[in-house]
């Protein structure tokens, strides 16, 4: 008897309809990030790879990997400018060759020298102007390349209290916001991304779930808030964020990386696997956009991110499992460990060889990490792109 035949039976003896587990797990959709696959770093260094893609057609190369592997990453976030290009209908045609989509537009407003004082909040008509007119254009470039999200995180804040007056950025934010949503197609939605601090130390503009929801609230139905995994403060329980959001019909998608002290953008599931299950469950089966966000500084990136992808399917496959029966009658006794062990029971299920029966039937690999490894993917891409370190990263573009 194969192991997963073994975990099939088992999982029919409990009452899982596994044949739907496993349909709602081959639809699951991972957007990959074009900035997670070139050369990354701390604030200290700049870490360059050998064989790193040099264009964000060759980054689209490595998504591309990283979902024939899985088969769960058939799209890719871009990050603009960052991914300009003279013309956008050659990016999207190398897309669709590739059998990928693209997925949300990030629109880049923390790198110009303009934005010292922030973008869309700052102190100057004339450089918020500026910041609009960029978000208008991801917005234009969102629609030639067939993107149904602008992805906003903005860097905007202060440092010192009365450095700025807090209602007055308020005002600007939403203002600045609400000529950006008038511009936006139908097909677009608009993720306002929050987080604590850093760049800002002492009052980020979109701060917490509350700021960006209540500015999604004034623009319009089609703006949703964005839940970076990383962007809370320790300690915050991010599966109730989630539920609130989700219950508010505002929950526009996820960031997924994992912390353990700060922004740290390691690899999902890496220090915090229950709490990705939680968030799993909490969504259910309505699953919003869901992309990687992460930093690869010192880890191989597509085996980095392949690892991701597996980590995902591992903690949704998880949360398929749950009995959700068996939970709302402990709910409803006021059996207080009772709903706690229906959780504990999917949690501690091995789901490996469910996940790899569906990648394989998707045509993925049964075990993604090993394929890579034992492939000679690298050594490819080493031959074909060189390790010139003068191609810039994703601090330098
Ligand atoms: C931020 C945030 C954004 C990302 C930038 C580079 O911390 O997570 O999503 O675009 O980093
Ligand atoms: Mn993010
Ligand atoms: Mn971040």
């Amino acid at each position: 008897m194969t192991d997963y035949d073994h975990l099939a039976g088992r999982l029919r003896d409990r009452g899982v309809d596994v044949d739907a587990a496993e349909r709602a797990l081959g639809a699951l959709v991972v957007e990959t990030p074009s900035w997670g696959y070139g050369d990354s770093g701390t604030r200290f260094a700049v870490f360059t790879q050998p064989g790193r893609p040099r264009t964000v057609f060759e980054r689209l190369d490595d998504a591309a990997a990283v979902h024939r592997l899985t088969g769960s990453a058939p799209a890719v976030a871009l990050h603009f400018p960052w991914d300009r290009v003279d013309d956008l209908g050659e990016l999207r045609a190398h897309a669709d060759s590739l059998g990928l989509r693209i997925g949300a537009v990030n629109p880049n407003l923390f790198q110009d020298p303009d934005y010292r004082l922030g973008s869309v909040t700052h102190p100057d008509a004339a450089v918020r102007d500026k910041a609009v007119a960029h978000l208008l254009q991801c917005v234009e470039v969102a629609r030639e390349l067939g993107s149904t999200a602008q992805s906003l995180w903005f860097a905007d804040g202060t440092n010192y209290a009365g450095q700025d007056d807090l209602r007055a950025r308020r005002a600007r934010l939403i203002a600045s916001l609400q000529r950006v949503y008038e511009g936006l197609p139908a097909e677009q939605e608009l993720l306002l991304e929050y987080k604590p601090y850093e760049p800002a130390i002492y009052a980020t503009d979109l701060c917490d779930w509350g700021a960006a929801l209540t500015v999604c609230q004034r623009l319009g139905e089609r703006a949703k808030v964005l839940v970076d995994l990383g962007h809370h403060l320790p300690g915050a329980n991010v599966e109730q964020i989630v539920a609130l959001l989700a219950d508010e019909r505002r929950l526009g998608g996820f960031h997924f990386n994992n912390r353990k002290y700060g922004d740290d953008d390691l690899i999902v599931g890496s220090t915090n696997p229950w709490e990705l299950f939680l968030i799993f469950v909490e969504l259910g089966s309505e699953l919003p956009r869901l992309t990687i966000d992460q930093s690869h500084n010192i880890e191989r990136k597509v085996e980095a991110m392949t690892l991701s992808v597996v980590n995902l399917q591992e903690a949704y496959a998880k949360a398929l499992l749950v009995d959700r029966v068996a939970l709302a009658a402990a709910q409803a006794a006021g059996d207080v460990l009772g709903g706690h062990e229906v959780l504990l029971d999917a949690y501690r299920t091995d789901v490996r060889p469910l996940c790899a029966k569906v990648r394989a039937e998707r045509g993925a690999a049964e075990d993604p990490v090993a394929a890579f490894r034992s492939g000679d993917w690298q050594e490819r891409a080493i031959a074909q792109r060189g390790d010139d370190v003068a191609v810039a990263g994703w601090w330098g573009r």
